[in-house]
């Protein structure tokens, strides 16, 4: 499908974005939560842009989306990049909330789950994010499960991220992968990443070490129709993770805080992310900015491979 079939009161794919795709180029897609939820202001900011710029020296067009004054935006100018970094109104939007802020012309930032649902029906096939969501711990209590799992279930594309979110239950988000059809890669290792750690403690099944595998690797899901998601699961070097002490030591009061402070449902993950920004002395952030640095550029080489 390309952007020239969509609703433009709806949605509007950038120029820049749209000509890339009519000519079969590279693009990146990129999600905004993380901009508005993920990382601290103001510089959010100018992380959003280094990560476009990420893509570009790879040579792929970025495509930033989110949802802004009732628009879903592939890609963002300054204007809408500064609404979704800036603004106090931005709401953090999944997929199931996506139609109702586009009908009430509000303003979202959009999570893995629905900037993956926008890209696909935009054409773009690669999307960088920082760590997916997955089954949260205590889920067995809570149910609280990220839908970004169910949206990869049913979304044929490849996302590139640091694994998932340490501060998840990693070994049911694996399980949980499995049953959703959900195929993992390990991009030069056999270690399932753990976002602020390199190694997760769990293993991964197959191993890629270039772009051009994972390319034919989409060619032929492509070919075999597979509808579900390729995770391409990128880890930090081990001399640039977050030190498992601290990060063990971080993540266990963050999670006495939100239990003590009542954190429920959508909020948990930014409150654990801004706790560990907060209390890691910006350790934390030094790791998610070059997380999804890596991703980016990583998933802008696929998006080369793929398109070449
Ligand atoms: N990766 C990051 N920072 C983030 C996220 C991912 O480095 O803020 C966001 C993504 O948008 C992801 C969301 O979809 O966290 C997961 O939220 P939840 O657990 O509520 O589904
Ligand atoms: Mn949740």
């Amino acid at each position: 499908m390309t952007a020239r079939t969509l609703d433009p009161d709806r949605i509007v794919v950038a120029d820049e974005v749209a000509d890339a795709l009519g000519s079969g180029g590279p693009v990146v897609a990129l999600e905004s939560t993380i901009i508005s939820h993920g990382l601290p202001r103001p510089d959010n900011r100018s992380i959003a842009r280094r990560i476009e710029d990420a893509v570009r020296e790879v040579g792929a067009v970025p495509a930033t989306i989110a949802v802004v004054d009732g628009v879903a935006r592939i890609g963002l100018d300054d204007g809408a990049l500064g609404t979704i970094a800036d603004s106090d109104d931005v709401l953090k939007v999944s997929r199931r909330d996506l139609a109702t802020v586009v009908a009430r012309r509000g303003h979202g930032a959009t999570t893995v789950a629905a900037t993956a649902h926008l890209a696909h029906l935009a054409g773009i096939d690669v999307f960088a994010t920082g760590g997916l969501g997955g089954v949260h711990r205590g889920a067995t209590e809570t149910w609280d499960e990220s839908a970004d799992l169910t949206t990869l279930a049913e979304t044929a594309i490849t996302v590139v991220s640091a694994g998932v979110k340490s501060i998840l239950d990693v070994a049911a988000t694996l399980e949980r992968l499995e049953t959703l059809n959900v195929a993992v890669v390990g991009f030069g290792t056999d270690a399932f990443p753990g976002f602020y750690l390199s190694d997760s403690g769990f293993p991964v099944e197959w191993r890629v070490d270039d772009p051009a595998e994972v390319a034919e690797i989409m060619s032929a899901r492509r070919a075999l129709r597979i509808g579900s998601a390729l995770l391409v699961a990128n880890p930090l070097p081990e001399d640039r993770q977050v030190d498992p002490a601290l990060h063990d030591r971080v993540l266990a009061d963050g999670l006495a805080a939100a239990a003590a402070a009542g954190v429920r449902g959508k909020d948990t993950t930014p409150f654990l992310l801004a706790h560990f920004h907060d209390a890691s002395d910006g350790e934390s952030l030094r790791a998610n900015v070059e997380i999804i640095l890596a991703n980016a550029a990583l998933a802008a080489r696929i998006a080369v491979a793929a398109a070449g």
